[in-house]
């Protein structure tokens, strides 16, 4: 009796740490959103680099832009946007937007990535584009288009 006791005991205590858990993991939490930060922004794109047909290029990595090279990234007026660059061609490069001084380090180690973060408070269209000397020519530009 006392076994069956201690081991409902247990499972029911496992069940409420499995709530706990999922609650705090929940992107509605406070104290999740209070703990990372980085992941407040109301929109986050994933690009990584690389190269195709002798052109260098930003590939959209997960949701809508998957798969996308130099994708349309489309924002409101007021959003706050993340954007994660992944290095994954070993060659130097970085993810800049003028208007919004938004711009990641120069990296070049394969599997490093970097997240920046910035509040578009203008609508129109802008260019991302990769600063590192000739890259923008090679075909590292795209647009953000920010919507009223
Ligand atoms: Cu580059």
């Amino acid at each position: 009796m006392n076994n069956i006791s201690g081991s409902q005991k247990l499972f029911t205590f496992l069940v409420l740490v499995g709530i706990f858990l999922m609650a705090a993991c929940s992107p509605a939490a406070p104290a999740h959103n209070t703990a990372e930060g980085a992941l407040e922004a109301e929109i986050h794109y994933t690009l990584k680099t690389g190269a195709a047909d002798g052109q260098l290029i930003f590939i959209g990595v997960g949701g809508e832009i998957d798969g996308q090279i130099n994708p349309d990234l489309t924002a409101n007026v007021g959003d706050t946007v993340a954007i994660t660059l992944i290095n994954d061609d070993g060659r130097f490069h970085d993810f800049v937007i003028d208007e919004f001084n938004a711009a990641t380090s120069v990296f070049s180690e394969i599997g490093q990535e970097e997240t920046i973060q910035f509040t578009v408070d203008q609508a129109g269209t802008f260019f991302y584009y990769c600063s590192v000397t000739g890259h923008r020519q090679a075909g590292m530009e795209g647009q953000l288009i920010v919507n009223n």
